[in-house]
């Protein structure tokens, strides 16, 4: 096949999987055009199966706001004649899914048919979206998608809850790669974290007000109380500042180390002994999914499709928005206990086995067929 993707290019979790996604489909063979305002951030080798086209916009005296949603569309319009693309995937509703859908509109004078699927992540849903300033066009393109995704059940019952939605939701859950994200033995690493006996825990997210980084930090802080012990705070965003201020008040700031972006998030989750998410608003969680993956298990809040990923009692333990307490008290019992701890990290392995790229892939490609068959689009030949 030939698939164009649209995303996000930065660190967040959607643009994350939509790389994913296409590197997978290139490796099996398809040829993936990536459409993007920049490079994204995991797409940083060359294979000769994956293409990146970069959408300019001029900055024009006139624009106050330069109207990239034009831009975007004008690009896909090029990418899917010239490349004769047999399906578009935008990944993160807004604006993707409705520039998709003038482009659609666009090549359709031309008597060329470019089926689209949209791929709802979170915050395009459960709080951007939603807001009366988006809320028509969102609703509108969503049902003009020739087929629709949803990351998790809970994205999906969401979705039907807070918009006039007429279009069936395929729930396609989030997907990690086994053979990046898996446990190391990096003991010479973790000496170079953490002393003697000293438990690391982690926490990775973009640091948004909904991640309640501050939270991470209550909870360690009850935690230090009781054990020795280590913060890494892996990704950056708008509350970094004020947590570094928290940590002052805390007078934690010995034992909390702020990485900032890193490429290799799956270095320090290797080393890591349990993962801290306490999200207010979460759709999937895939920062859990990749700590699982490592054998960390999730020290989680119960926000939205969270449960769906951390198993209560299982793989971690999962406690209402906010009630640090609880969180810190999950903590203590699994790093007290080593034979728990143990436990704990094979389940969270054998959890994320199931969201293995392999298992998840297939979903799409066979999603991706099924979409181009309603649509009456038969796969370009190849050259
Ligand atoms: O979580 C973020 O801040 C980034 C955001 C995004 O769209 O880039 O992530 C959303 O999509 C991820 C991939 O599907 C999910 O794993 C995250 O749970 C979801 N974030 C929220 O719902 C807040």
């Amino acid at each position: 096949m030939r698939i164009g993707i649209v995303c996000y290019p930065t660190y967040g979790g959607s643009g994350v999987v939509a790389t994913e996604l296409g590197k997978a489909m290139a490796d099996k063979g398809h040829i993936v055009h990536f459409i993007s305002y920049q490079q994204p951030a995991r797409l940083d080798t060359y294979h000769p199966n994956i293409f990146f086209h970069e959408v300019r916009f001029s900055d024009y005296p006139l624009f106050q706001y330069s109207p990239y949603e034009s831009a975007l569309t004008s690009k896909i319009v090029d990418v899917a004649r010239f490349e004769k693309l047999d399906i578009l995937h935008v990944h993160y509703a807004i604006p993707h899914a409705a520039t998709a859908f003038m482009a659609k509109l666009i090549l359709r004078e031309e008597g060329l048919t470019l089926p689209v699927i949209t791929t709802l992540h979170g915050t395009d849903i459960t709080l951007v979206g939603r807001d009366i300033t988006y809320l028509p066009v969102v609703t509108f393109s969503i049902n003009k998608s020739d087929g629709v995704t949803a990351v998790s059940e809970y994205l999906k019952k969401d979705t039907y809850k807070h918009f006039e939605i007429s279009k069936d939701i395929r729930v396609i859950p989030n997907f990690v790669d086994l053979e990046r994200f898996q446990k190391h033995n990096k003991e010479h690493f973790k000496r170079a974290i953490a002393g003697e006996g000293e438990r690391i825990l982690v926490h990775v997210s973009n640091f948004r007000k909904l991640k309640r980084v501050e939270d991470v930090l209550a909870v360690f802080a009850l935690v230090l109380k009781e054990i020795d012990a280590k913060l890494l705070l892996v990704g950056d965003g708008p509350t970094r500042q004020e947590m570094e201020q928290q940590c002052r008040i805390l007078g934690i700031c010995d034992k909390v180390v702020f990485l900032g972006k890193q490429e290799a998030v799956e270095e320090i989750l290797a080393v890591s002994d349990l993962m801290i998410l306490p999200s207010e608003n979460e759709s999937f969680g895939l920062a859990a999914l990749e700590a699982m993956a490592c054998h960390v298990p999730v020290i989680s809040s119960d926000a939205g499709g969270i449960p769906e990923v951390n198993i209560d009692g299982v793989t971690g333990f999962v406690s209402p928005v906010g009630d640090v307490e609880d969180m810190a008290a999950n903590a203590l019992k699994l790093l007290r206990d080593e034979k728990l701890l143990k436990e704990f990290r094979q389940n969270a392995y054998e959890q994320a086995k199931r969201f293995d790229v392999e298992k998840i892939m297939p979903l799409y490609e066979a999603y991706y067929r099924e979409i181009m068959a309603l649509s009456g689009k038969e796969e370009a030949k190849a050259g």
